[in-house]
């Protein structure tokens, strides 16, 4: 097991082996049978590209034979970072069987979080698409390269420039390996964070597995299910629930799209027959409206996923007619615990919470501020635990002292109430986190960025309320009375930073000193209504 990793107590992970749970699969195994189960059928599609899963199975052997060739050893860290193109599955399964652990990133992430991802898991390689959306991830391996010299290899899908080519390393595959056991740490999972350093997610092979079957049982799929891929692969959601990982443990079609508009996804919805696809509530508002404009033949399309942030029941109401289609709420992290609303619920449960939880193992339970159960349907903090929710951080054990309960209960963060039926109704938030539609925002990560700033005395990160993205974020500053700091410059500096460009705050607020709460902490509430209200009266101002 790899160090650093909290895992469960013995006569727990007994019992999940015992009741089914964690069936001693590993992700190598998983590819290996579904190729053996069906070879010939296609497992990835991408524009004119289709892998079948006898082909993804060879090329993951010939691509671990060559990670192998380059001194990538079992347990090693890679940090991967491509879009949604075949590679990324090839990659990702060679490092599964070879034992080494992939570290996801997004293709969002710049220097900054690279950087931290390279320095902090100590990683030996880093795989990067040449080019994407206009933006060269050469360039940015060269910063990065400089910034961690212990990173031994960049290795790049496409044109290498002075870096690896992944399209080298395929070799002769080797036999008689030794694998990686189902208890093992598969990979690192980033979390949407609350503290100034990103943490990350250590995942067993059995424990995701069991995630991906249940996800794949919930949402009926089979050999004959074609998920569309419009999120990046690397987010829990559209990896694991079901997302791509769920589709090819059921045998099904996964297929790529490189962008998320209507004009992208709905073609490929029409042209592969598309029967479940995942969003988050921004991107469905989108959908839905152009579904109503566009002649394509979304008849296939049998479940819309919305996740990832609160989708609104006024939203959620219109999907059936809109799309055609069975609406879905995913309330899910990547630290484990999944909710899903099921697909025979009746209209009501389905459009009004977020879901129950997907496992009879999952454990769910409301506390107050003292860690007391609430009464039955008030709002508690949320904390889980179960067979796929994580023990602990990689390397936090500080952090994994508040994170988690004495008795290995995941504080989630967020606020809930159950429903009679046992669903979850999520209704706020105590972390310090804005969820900008889905992009989840670390407010001290921000703020340690901007405080780095010379002309930055103090600095508050808070959400402000967004029609759109349901969040945005609002930078409070307290400048130095010398300075003549602008909003401009400040968002300038973060970017020279390296910091993705989803945290660079929407808006910056000028102050003199922050409210205080009772005992002398910046008042985020107070921010938080701050701003609600200035944008409130901005709004009715006559024009
Ligand atoms: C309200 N808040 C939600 C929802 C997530 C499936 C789906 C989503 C994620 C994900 C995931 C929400 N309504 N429907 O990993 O497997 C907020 C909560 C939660 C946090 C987790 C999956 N769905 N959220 O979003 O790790 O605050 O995972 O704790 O990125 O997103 O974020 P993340």
């Amino acid at each position: 097991m790899l160090p650093g990793c909290p895992t469960w107590p013995k006569e727990l992970a007994d019992r999940y082996r015992k009741e089914g749970c964690w069936r001693g699969e590993t992700f190598g195994d998983m590819l290996r049978q579904r190729a053996a189960a069906h070879g010939d059928r296609i497992a990835i599609v991408s524009g004119d590209q289709r892998m079948s899963y006898a082909e993804l199975d060879a090329r993951a052997d010939r691509l671990t034979a060559g990670f192998r060739k380059l001194g990538i050893q079992p347990q090693d860290r890679v940090i991967v970072q491509l879009p949604n193109i075949p590679q990324f599955f090839e990659a990702i399964f060679a490092l599964f069987r070879l034992g080494a652990l992939p570290v996801f990133s997004l293709p969002v992430h710049r220097k900054s979080e690279i950087t931290y991802l390279c320095e902090f898991t100590e990683a030996v390689a880093y795989i990067i698409p040449d080019t994407d959306s206009g933006f060269d991830y050469r360039d940015l391996a060269e910063q990065v390269k400089e910034a961690a010299p212990a990173l031994r290899h960049v290795i790049v899908a496409g044109d290498p420039g002075k870096f690896t080519a992944l399209g080298n390393l395929y070799a002769d595959p080797v036999s008689g390996m030794e694998g990686p056991s189902p208890g093992d740490v598969a990979f690192l999972q980033l979390s949407g964070g609350t503290t100034g350093l990103p943490k990350l997610i250590p995942r067993t092979h059995d424990d995701y597995i069991y995630s991906l079957r249940v996800s794949a049982e919930i949402c009926s799929l089979n050999e004959n299910s074609a998920y569309l891929a419009v999120l990046p692969v690397a987010h829990n959601y559209p990896l694991s629930s079901p997302g791509v990982l769920g589709t090819l443990y059921a045998g099904g079609r996964v297929v790529l799209a490189r962008g998320a508009s209507p004009d992208e996804a709905f073609p490929l919805i029409a042209e592969e027959r598309v029967t479940i696809t995942a969003v988050v509530p921004p991107l469905a508002l989108i959908w839905l409206d152009a579904a109503a404009s566009r002649r394509y033949d979304l008849s296939h399309l049998q479940v819309l996923q919305v996740g990832g942030a609160k989708f609104s029941a006024e939203a959620a109401k219109r999907v059936s007619t809109a799309m055609g289609c069975t609406l879905q709420q995913v309330y899910g992290m990547a630290e484990g615990l999944v909710n899903y609303t099921r697909l025979d619920d009746p209209e009501e449960i389905i459009v009004n919470t977020q879901g129950r939880p997907m496992s009879p193992y999952d454990e769910v339970r409301l506390v107050d501020d003292d860690d007391c159960e609430v009464a039955s349907g008030e709002v508690g903090h949320l904390l889980t635990r179960g067979p796929y929710t994580i023990r602990g951080y990689y390397k936090a054990e500080k952090h994994n002292a508040k994170a988690f309960t004495t008795d290995g209960f995941y504080r989630t963060g967020d606020l809930a109430r159950l429903t009679s039926a046992g669903y979850l109704v999520i209704e706020g938030r105590d972390k310090d986190q804005i969820n900008r539609g889905g992009d989840k925002v670390a407010a001290e990560e921000v703020e340690n960025h901007l405080l780095a700033h010379p002309g930055v005395h103090d600095a508050a990160v808070v959400a402000m309320p967004d029609e759109f993205l349901g969040e945005r974020t609002c930078a409070f500053v307290v400048p130095y009375h010398s300075s003549s700091l602008t909003d401009a410059e400040l968002k300038a500096f973060l970017r020279g930073r390296g910091l993705a460009a989803y945290k660079i705050p929407d808006r910056v607020e000028f102050v003199d000193s922050f409210p205080q709460t009772g005992v002398g902490k910046v008042s985020k509430k107070t921010l938080r209504e701050l701003i609600a209200k200035k944008q409130t009266s901005l709004a009715s101002v006559p024009k």
